[in-house]
Parts: structure tokens; C-alpha cells; sequence
């Protein structure tokens, strides 16, 4: 019985288009019969536009290599590496209006920096400096929120989000209805949300669309399915490709190249549009790959045949983009310097993560609770006397 489960092929729906992309695995203009409908959210790029997506992508494999480094020496508590995923960070986050609302999960490197979350800050998560991050509220911080490793929870806080923008944007339009299920409401702004392959079965990343497809929020779901979750791989988790389940919820939705950051950019820019403009919310489905560990604490070589890896190699989205901007005429001077520049600014960010402050170690208990309780001021009390035996230490040692 289970094993003609196994075997039943999908009940409907037939062939998969092709993942929407304009370059081909070399690099070369070359795009897909599905690109065709997106083609026009390229009109106005330029080489400049890609010259600066080329920059973004190499900034951030400089600084996640930096950051590898500095967590083998000691340095970083855990490192997350988003190399290999940079294309679609970048063309997605260079899609996106600085009114927009960005909600990632814990690998968008290239997103943070690109809405104005230095690197610096990103790191001093990592090397356990910070509760949680940057100071959202801060519009030097680009709207961009905090990493969330409780994985799909951003999902629900996205579309909460979302949501709280179309009723606000009714409130403004003085509804007096405020029927947020009501679409074609514009927003003028929009949610986009990051998240993995893995997380797409989460229960909370299931009902965040129910609640998106229902309400018709102003919202990007963008899963970078990177080919494992951990050492469990996509088809493990999905029987069907991802962007089919969206569709099942009533969602747009496509596959994209995520190596492809002009990809990513087109479609991005089309379907962040529709949400601020009142058309409800989409999908995007990004295929790309997991160059590296899952984190620092992983071995992929465990679970993972070398053969994959090498395949995904040759279609690296930096050197995709960087034959493309070759055939429109850009020479070695230029990517001698991004390369220069990225490895000088790694080098910057290293020093100010080495030179940030610690906290005060009494912070960590500052909010755990809005009041004071028996517990915490308990091990607080325990904190200040373990902290205290090493300063009778050092001064024991002194006078002997
Ligand atoms: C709710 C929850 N369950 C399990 C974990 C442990 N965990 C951390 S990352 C991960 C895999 C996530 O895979 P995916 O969603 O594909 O994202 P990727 O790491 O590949 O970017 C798991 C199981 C967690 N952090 N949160
Ligand atoms: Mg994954």
C-alpha cells in the first residue's frame, strides 16, 4: 500500500516551466521562454546597475570569508556562510524601494548590507555581542529586521507585518471599513520575506500564506531553495518543486535561477510592485545552491557527494555576472578593483569587530522580563559571584 503511495505519480499539473532566467549557467545573455513576461523590468539597468550588483556580491563573499576565519580563530561564536546564494540577495534587495520591509532569515548577508545594516553588526550578532541584532527602528537600518534562527517565524511576523501595512494604508484612504481582505488596496509599500527550502515545511511558514492569500497582504515570499536544510535534502522535504505548493494557497508564483541576480531583480521588482499596488501577494521560488558548511558547526562533507558540489561551482553567480558585464565591454580594471576593495574593506571589518566593546555581562538579564523575578535575580546574583572570583584571583596572584 505505502509502496503504490510512493510510486503515484503528481495528480495533476503537468510540465514545469522553466525557471525564469536571463544568463545562462556561462554567463551569457541568453533568456529563458519564461523570462520573456519579466524582460521589461530591465529596461531601465544598466551596466552601471550591474557593475554595482557585481560589487555588492563580492563585498559580501569578502567579508562571510572573513567572518569563517574569524570563528575558526575564535573570534565568532558561529558563522553562517550565504555563499553560492548571493545572486538572488542581491538582485532581490536591489529590487526592493527603501519604504519596503525586509524580513530574513539568518544567511541574508548581502540583503543587510544593501539596505544599510553594516557588516560590523551583522558579525557582532554572531560573536554574541548583541540580544538580537540592530535597532530596526533605526531608518539607517533600511527596515531590514532582525535574523531569526526560530526557522518560518519571520514568515508569521512578515505577514503580520504586511498586514499592518494594508490596514494602515485603508486607515490613511479613511475605509471606514477597513476590510483588509478587500484587494486592490494600495500600500505604497511592501513586505518581503526570506526563508529555506527546510523551512517550507514549518508549520507557521504554511499558515503565513493562508493568512497573505486571505487578507491579500502586500507581500514577497521568497524561499532560496538551496538544496538542503541541514544535511536533509529538498527532495526529502517536497515531493512537488516549492513553487507549486504556493499556488496550491492561491499565491503567484514562479521559479526563478537564483544564480541569475538579473533574474531575481526582474521578477522581484514586478511582483513587489503588485504588492504596493494593491495586487496581493506572490511567490518566488529561487534554485540555488549551498557553496559551503550549513554553518560553521556543519561538515557537509558528510552528506553531500562532491560531484553536486563541483556542478553548482561552475554556475557561481559572481562569475556569472562577471562574464556578462565582460561582453558589454567591462575589463580587468574594474574587477581588479572590486576585488581590491572587497578584500581591503574585510580587512576594516575585521578590525572593528575585533575593537567592538563587550557588553556589560549583567545585561543579558536586563530583559527577560518587564519586572523582576526570584529566577533571574537569582542567577544574576550567581553571575556577580563567579565574575568576582576572578578578580580575587588576579589579585591573590599579584601579591603572592
Ligand atoms: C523551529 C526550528 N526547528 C529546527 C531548527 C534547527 N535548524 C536550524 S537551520 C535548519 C535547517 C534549515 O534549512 P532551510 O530552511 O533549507 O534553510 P538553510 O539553512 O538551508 O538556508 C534546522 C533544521 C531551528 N533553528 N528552528
Ligand atoms: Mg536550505
Amino acid at each position: 500500500m505505502s509502496e503504490e503511495t510512493t510510486d503515484t505519480p503528481l495528480l495533476s499539473g503537468g510540465a514545469d516551466p522553466e525557471p525564469i532566467r536571463f544568463l545562462d549557467d556561462a554567463g551569457d545573455y541568453a533568456p529563458s521562454s519564461t523570462a520573456a513576461a519579466f524582460a521589461d523590468e530591465l529596461s531601465a539597468v544598466g551596466a552601471d546597475d550591474f557593475m554595482q550588483w557585481y560589487r555588492d556580491m563580492v563585498s559580501t563573499r569578502a567579508f562571510d570569508t572573513e567572518c569563517t576565519h574569524l570563528q575558526r580563530q575564535g573570534q565568532l561564536a558561529l558563522w553562517v556562510p550565504s555563499v553560492g546564494q548571493e545572486g538572488c540577495q542581491v538582485g532581490l534587495a536591489r529590487a526592493s524601494e527603501p519604504q519596503d520591509h525586509i524580513f530574513p532569515a539568518y544567511r541574508e548577508h548581502a540583503i543587510a548590507k544593501i539596505r544599510g545594516v553594516p557588516f560590523v553588526q551583522v558579525a557582532a550578532l554572531f560573536r554574541g555581542l548583541t540580544h538580537g541584532g540592530w535597532d530596526v527602528t533605526d531608518p539607517a537600518n533600511g527596515n531590514f529586521h532582525l535574523y531569526t534562527l526560530v526557522l518560518g517565524a519571520q514568515t508569521q511576523h512578515a505577514t503580520g507585518y504586511a498586514l499592518g501595512q494594508l490596514l494602515d494604508a485603508k486607515r490613511r484612504a479613511a475605509d471606514p471599513a477597513l476590510d483588509a481582505g478587500e484587494p486592490g488596496t494600495a500600500t505604497g509599500e511592501a513586505t518581503m520575506v526570506f526563508y529555506g527550502d527546510g523551512t517550507t515545511s514549518q508549520g507557521d511558514a504554511n499558515e503565513a500564506m493562508i493568512f497573505a492569500a486571505s487578507y491579500q497582504t502586500p507581500e514577497v515570499f521568497v524561499v532560496q531553495n538551496n538544496g538542503w536544510a541541514i544535511s536533509v535534502p529538498v527532495a526529502r522535504q517536497s515531493r512537488t518543486p516549492l513553487y507549486r505548493r504556493a499556488l496550491g494557497f492561491g499565491l503567484r508564483s514562479v521559479q526563478i535561477d537564483g544564480n541569475d541576480p538579473l533574474a531575481a531583480y526582474a521578477v522581484g521588482r514586478r511582483f513587489l510592485r503588485d504588492a504596493r499596488e494593491g495586487r496581493g501577494p506572490s511567490y518566488i521560488e529561487a534554485l540555488t545552491y549551498r557553496i559551503g558548511a550549513h554553518t560553521t558547526s556543519d561538515d557537509p562533507t558528510r552528506y553531500r557527494a562532491s560531484g553536486e558540489l563541483e556542478s553548482w561551482r561552475r554556475r557561481d553567480p559572481i562569475a556569472r555576472l562577471e562574464t556578462y558585464l565582460r561582453t558589454l565591454g567591462v575589463g580587468d580594471d574594474f574587477f581588479d578593483e572590486v576585488r581590491e576593495t572587497a578584500d581591503a574593506e574585510a580587512k576594516r571589518i575585521r578590525d572593528g569587530i575585533l575593537s567592538l566593546p563587550a557588553p556589560e555581562p549583567d545585561s543579558m538579564f536586563a530583559h527577560v522580563y518587564s519586572e523582576p523575578h526570584p529566577r533571574v535575580e537569582e542567577q544574576r546574583e550567581w553571575l556577580e559571584r563567579y565574575e568576582s572570583s576572578f578578580a580575587s584571583e588576579t589579585q591573590g596572584g599579584a601579591g603572592a
